[in-house]
C-alpha cells in the first residue's frame, strides 16, 4: 500500500520510522510519502491560513496550496485515484470496520489540516476526482490532523498481509469482525505465576482449553457491560447462552 501525507507539520510523522510499522516500510509492505504543504505556496512567508468569511475565531487553511498539492500527487484525469481522507471532528467515525476497507485499498492520500479547516472548496474539487472520506477519531478535538492520521495508519498498517507477525492477533482483537465483535477484550497475564502476593487466575493455569475460552468470555462480558454497555445492544439475543445472563 501506497500513503501520501500532506501536512505542515512533516516532523510528526518521524513515528513511522519505529516499531511494526517502520519495519512494514523497510520490507517494503508499507510505502509511505510526506509532503510540506508548504512547498506549494508561492509567497515570502510561506502562508498556508487566513481569516474565516463570515467571521468567527481561528484561521481557515487556504484553498490555494492544497489545490496544487494534490494536483502534483493526484495528476488530474488519472483513471485509478487514490481514496483521499481528510480527519476532522466532523467527519464519519474512524471504525475497526472503516480500517479493514482502507487496508485492502492500494492508495490513500492523507490531508492534515490545522486550525479550524480546510476550505471546503477544496474537498469539493478534489471529489470531482478521487473519492474523499471525511473521518473522525471520536468526540473530541485534536489540535490537528496529524495525530488522527497517525492513529489511522497504525490501525490500517497492521491489517496488511505480513506486516504481523500473528494473524490470529488481527482475528482476536476488540471490535475484529466474527466471533468477538461486539466485545471488548478482558485482562491478560504472564509469567511469574505469583506477582506482589497476586496469583494468576487459576483456571489459566488449568489446561482446559474449553474452561479457559469461556472464561476469557465471561471476562470480556463483565468489561463490555462495565465500560461499554451500548455495545451490549448490538448483541443479537442467540449469540447469549443462559450462563452469560448471569456473569
Ligand atoms: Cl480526525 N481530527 C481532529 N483535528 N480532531 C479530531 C479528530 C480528527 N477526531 C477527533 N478529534
Amino acid at each position: 500500500m501506497r500513503i501520501d501525507l500532506v501536512t505542515i507539520f512533516p516532523e510528526y510523522f518521524a513515528a513511522l520510522d519505529i516499531s511494526l510499522l517502520g519495519k512494514a516500510r523497510r520490507t517494503g509492505l508499507l510505502d509511505v510519502h510526506v509532503h510540506d504543504l508548504r512547498d506549494w505556496t508561492h509567497d515570502r512567508h510561506r502562508t498556508v491560513d487566513d481569516t474565516p468569511y463570515g467571521g468567527g475565531p481561528g484561521m481557515v487553511m487556504k484553498p490555494e496550496p492544497w489545490g496544487e498539492a494534490l494536483d502534483a500527487i493526484v495528476p488530474p484525469h488519472r483513471s485509478d485515484p487514490p481514496r483521499l481522507i481528510i480527519p476532522t471532528p466532523s467527519g464519519r467515525p474512524f471504525t475497526q470496520a472503516l480500517a479493514a476497507s482502507y487496508a485492502a485499498e492500494p492508495w490513500l492520500v492523507v490531508a492534515c489540516g490545522r486550525y479550524e479547516g480546510i476550505d471546503y472548496r477544496v474537498v469539493e474539487d478534489a471529489r470531482t476526482r478521487m473519492p474523499v472520506d471525511e473521518v473522525s477519531l471520536g468526540d473530541f478535538v485534536l489540535a490537528g490532523g496529524e495525530v488522527a492520521a497517525l492513529v489511522m495508519i497504525e490501525a490500517i498498517g497492521r491489517l496488511l498481509p505480513g506486516v504481523l507477525g500473528n494473524a490470529a492477533s488481527v482475528t482476536d482483537d476488540s471490535f475484529a469482525p466474527g466471533a468477538m465483535e461486539t466485545f471488548l477484550e478482558g485482562p491478560v497475564y504472564t509469567k511469574p505465576p505469583v506477582w506482589r502476593e497476586r496469583p494468576v487466575p487459576d483456571i489459566l493455569l488449568s489446561g482446559h482449553h474449553g474452561a479457559i475460552a469461556r472464561w476469557r468470555r465471561d471476562e470480556a462480558l463483565r468489561r463490555t457491560a462495565r465500560y461499554r454497555p451500548d455495545l451490549l445492544g448490538r448483541l443479537a439475543p442467540e449469540d447469549l447462552d443462559e450462563r452469560d445472563r448471569t456473569v
